[in-house]
């Protein structure tokens, strides 16, 4: 079939909008008809060329929405007519990964998806002929796309794509980074560092939980009013004080118990480890760093105590958690709606990528 995508062609150069030819679904494959997507830092990441696996021409985009249009040979949990989450974290319920407690990050698809094709080494994506890539197995940027089955999450009908697209990255990276992979208990204290798209879904994370204090840190003196907003009790310019680290130790008698850095500094993921708690803290890094950027710290931070750790995708396995954020949302249990600051048409797909570095955007979604 024909559809609309959005192509980048090489790193820093606008998108361009095509029709291109999409193959249709093979064995174990289903074809989504895209309703809605977030634009999301990494998407303009690896577009930057910062990605070291960043791979082009591509098809960009992760966090969508829509419906399954079509079915491939063996498919048992999807049919047409479903509505869908794709995931760039995938859930195969089979691998060494998916059978451990310990982790989300299913491998069973992730070579090939990190090459831009699918499991068959192939793309289903080609203009006048030649393959154009896929991104993160998910290519939310196309008005179409197909994905493996163990990459989709079903969701309820009742669930407005252009909100709950968000839950394809954004959402569950944040709520999820508390929820699953911190496995935060009530009564907590947090410092979350930048209050982006990322960090103010780790805020209402925290909330749901019943943390006791939540201390937001960031530049941007308007982050403050949407901290506050989302359950955070204070707030932290790092250029208002001389030393921010000392400061949050100096503030919580000794430092937090979980810290997030949802930022992508290294400079600042250092000082997320070490404004947690001496004995037991924990520090959570979410952000992504650009190809060649390493972190460091006096080893004698994690000698006494304090542990260092990461979390994709919020440690969400995607089948099964994804659907039940979904949940959280439609039960009012946390707050989409207002997240969403702007909403593009796919021809403004280059003006969402300016909007990133846009303080009065949070997050951008296109509908299509
Ligand atoms: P964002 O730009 O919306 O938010 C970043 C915030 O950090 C901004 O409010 C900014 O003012 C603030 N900031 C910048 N420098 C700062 C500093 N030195 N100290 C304090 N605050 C500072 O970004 P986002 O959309 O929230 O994404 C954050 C990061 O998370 C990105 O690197 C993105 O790629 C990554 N991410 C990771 C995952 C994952 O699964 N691990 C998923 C999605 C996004
Ligand atoms: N390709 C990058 C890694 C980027 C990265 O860490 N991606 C996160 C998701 S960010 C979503 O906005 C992730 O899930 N990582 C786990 C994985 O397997 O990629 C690089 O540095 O190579
Ligand atoms: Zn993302």
């Amino acid at each position: 079939m024909k559809t609309t995508a959005a192509i980048a062609w090489e790193a820093n150069k606008p998108l361009t909008l095509h029709e291109v030819d999409l193959q249709g679904p093979k064995d174990n494959e289903v074809l989504i008809e895209l309703k809605a997507t977030g634009i999301c830092h990494t998407d303009y990441y690896t577009w930057s060329g910062a990605d070291p696996e960043g791979l082009f021409p591509a098809i960009l985009g992760h966090e969508g929405a829509g419906i399954v249009l079509e079915v491939g040979k063996n498919v048992k949990s999807l049919k047409p007519g479903d509505h869908v989450i794709p995931l760039y974290t995938p859930e195969c319920r089979e691998c060494n990964f998916c059978l451990h407690p310990k982790t989300n990050l299913c491998q069973a698809i992730r070579t090939t998806q990190g090459q831009g094709v699918m499991p068959d080494g192939t793309s289903r994506f080609s203009l006048d002929g030649e393959p154009i890539l896929h991104y993160m197995g998910t290519s939310t940027f196309a008005r179409h796309t197909v994905l493996p089955e163990i990459a989709v999450a079903k969701i309820r009908e009742d669930a407005p794509f252009d909100k709950v697209c968000y839950i394809g990255c954004g959402v569950t990276t944040g709520v999820g980074a508390v929820v699953y992979s911190a496995q935060m208990e009530a009564g907590a204290t947090v410092a979350v560092f930048g209050l982006g798209g990322i960090g103010l879904n780790v805020i209402q994370g925290a909330k749901l939980i019943g943390a006791r204090r939540i201390i937001g840190v960031d530049v941007d003196p308007s982050r403050a009013e949407w901290g506050r907003r989302f359950g955070m009790t204070d707030f932290v310019n790092p250029n208002d004080v001389d030393n921010v680290v000392d400061h949050i130790v100096q503030m919580t008698d000794g430092g937090v118990d979980y810290s997030f850095e949802c930022i992508g500094n290294v400079e600042v993921m250092r000082q997320a480890l070490e404004c947690a708690h001496k004995g037991w803290g924990r520090s959570i890094v979410i952000g992504v760093a650009g190809a060649g950027q390493e972190i460091s710290t006096r080893p004698f931070q994690l000698v006494t105590g304090r542990k260092w750790e990461g979390s994709a995708f919020g440690g969400a396995r995607g089948r099964t958690d994804v659907p039940t954020i979904v949940d959280w949302y439609m039960e009012g249990k946390i707050d989409i709606d207002s997240l969403i600051t702007h909403k593009l048409k796919h021809e403004e797909i280059n003006k969402g990528f300016e909007l990133l570095k846009d303080p009065s955007c949070i997050r951008s979604v296109i509908e299509y």
